[in-house]
């Protein structure tokens, strides 16, 4: 949706000043860089307001391909600060949809969407946003091609000893800030620990998703899956609920498996199930929330779907010398990224044209807590995992 230039003229008086420059002074309140073609030239153009209904996350180009293609979304918009290897939004024809893709890692999910929720350009207040990434997968959670949807994205964030080193009692070389091992809840808190999004959202998202049919991918993927003897790891793709993992480092293994389930368990009282990891989610729902905090956007439409494009370990190999890590190729991502939009259509067409009944947000509003660590969206510092961080 497209509005005119005068609904954000406050704040775009403050950019334009703060942005303007001699060659772009006739106007400067309407004015704003879009891009840059070289360390002096700053090109201004003419500043569009768009209201998008939905705005799809996507990490990496695979991710996105479907999705433009879909979706149709032909115009691009160029704002300052995205990822140089990503430097356009993708909109489709009116701006209802449009797309982001944020580059991979934490770093480059914080840069981007703190770009996107602050600029003038995008009115994002009533907008519903869908991150849609790939991610690995527990077995003892899923299986390849799965599509989850989180109610808790949980950071890895805590000391790491090398496993070689640490004492012979303990069973990961990880443990939370301030304090002596792993099974003691952290008492030196960044605020980017947890983050709980819109339960009630999510299961309209979920109920969705599971009413069409997920593709089950190559034969060779349904071979690997049986190759696991238990399920879920065994069965076709499904859509579920549980909970998703934010780390940097790309991890693999049982015992690291089982200590980030122990570690998601210890930061949500027990609440969360770990089931997905990934390397941007707590970082976007960080930028989010602080825009949030300034109403730039509404943290209660975020609905966080991941799919699972490769399982985080295998317990099937009698031969310890296969290196399951660099030595076998699962073949996933395919299916994974396909299912993001099997899956994720059904949410984005609701909201499209059922827009009646999520303009106001009080259709799916939350039942549950939102919002990160801090209770940075409310007027309390308690939230409902329980654990006092004034104290
Ligand atoms: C955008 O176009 C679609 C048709 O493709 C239409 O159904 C929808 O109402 C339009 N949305 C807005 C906000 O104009
Ligand atoms: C950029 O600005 C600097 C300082 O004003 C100037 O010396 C330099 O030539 C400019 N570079 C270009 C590419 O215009
Ligand atoms: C928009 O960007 C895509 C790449 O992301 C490119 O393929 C396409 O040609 C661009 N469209 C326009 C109209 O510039
Ligand atoms: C592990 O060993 C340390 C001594 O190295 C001891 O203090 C600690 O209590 C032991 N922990 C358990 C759970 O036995
Ligand atoms: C961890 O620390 C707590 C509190 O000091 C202690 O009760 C527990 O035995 C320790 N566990 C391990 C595995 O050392
Ligand atoms: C996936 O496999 C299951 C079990 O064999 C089957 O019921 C389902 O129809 C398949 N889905 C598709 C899209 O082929
Ligand atoms: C996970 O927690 C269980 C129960 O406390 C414990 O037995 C197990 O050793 C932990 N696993 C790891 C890898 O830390
Ligand atoms: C284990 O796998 C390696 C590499 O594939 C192979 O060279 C070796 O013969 C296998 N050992 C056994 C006992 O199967
Ligand atoms: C919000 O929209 C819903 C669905 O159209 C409607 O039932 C409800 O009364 C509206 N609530 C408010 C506060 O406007
Ligand atoms: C954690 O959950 C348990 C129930 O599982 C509850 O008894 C306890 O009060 C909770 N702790 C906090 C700090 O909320
Ligand atoms: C990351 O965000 C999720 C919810 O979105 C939250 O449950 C989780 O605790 C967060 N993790 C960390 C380490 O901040």
């Amino acid at each position: 949706m497209k509005l005119t230039t005068s609904l954000l003229s406050l704040a775009l008086a403050a950019v334009g000043q703060a942005y303007s420059s001699g060659s772009a002074s006739a106007s400067a309140t309407s004015f704003y860089p879009v891009k840059t073609a070289g360390l002096n030239e700053t090109v201004y153009e003419e500043l569009e307001i768009y209201k998008p209904q939905v705005f799809i996350i996507n990490m990496f180009s695979y991710e996105a391909e479907p999705f433009l293609e879909e979706f149709k979304l032909v115009h691009n918009v160029s704002i300052p600060g995205l990822s140089p290897i990503y430097p356009e939004i993708h909109c489709n024809h009116n701006y209802s949809l449009c797309e982001v893709i944020t580059g991979e890692g934490e770093i480059n999910a914080a840069t981007t969407i703190t770009a996107l929720s602050l600029n003038p350009t995008f009115d994002l207040t009533d907008t519903y946003f869908l991150i849609a990434g790939i991610a690995g997968i527990s077995p003892l959670e899923g299986t390849l091609g799965d599509v989850t949807f989180a109610r808790f994205a949980v950071q890895i964030l805590e000391y790491e000893v090398d496993a070689r080193e640490m004492p012979s009692n303990w069973s990961t070389g990880y443990f939370s800030y301030g304090t002596t091992n792993s099974t003691q809840y952290p008492t030196e808190i960044y605020g980017t620990e947890v983050f709980e999004v819109n339960e009630n959202l999510r299961d309209r998202a979920l109920e969705l998703a599971q009413s069409v049919d997920l593709l089950n991918g190559t034969k060779a993927n349904e071979e690997f899956r049986i190759k696991y003897d238990y399920a879920p790891a065994n069965r076709t793709p499904a859509a579920i609920a549980c909970d998703t993992l934010t780390s940097d480092n790309y991890w693999f293994g049982k015992d690291f498996d089982e200590a980030f389930a122990n570690y998601t368990d210890l930061l949500t009282n027990g609440t969360g199930t770990y089931c997905t990891t990934q390397q941007e989610d707590n970082a976007t729902l960080e930028a989010l929330m602080r825009a949030a905090q300034y109403g730039l956007v509404d943290f209660s439409r975020i609905v966080v779907m991941r799919s699972a494009s490769d399982f985080t370990y295998a317990d099937f190999y009698a031969n310890e010398t296969v290196y399951f890590f660099t030595e076998v190729s699962q073949g996933g991502s395919k299916v994974a990224v396909e299912n993001l939009v099997v899956a994720g259509k059904p949410f984005i067409e609701d909201v499209l044209y059922n827009w009646d009944l999520y303009e106001n947000g009080t259709v799916y509003a939350p039942s549950n807590y939102i919002g990160d660590f801090f209770g940075s969206l409310e007027d309390t510092t308690y939230r409902e995992w329980g654990f006092d961080v004034s104290a």
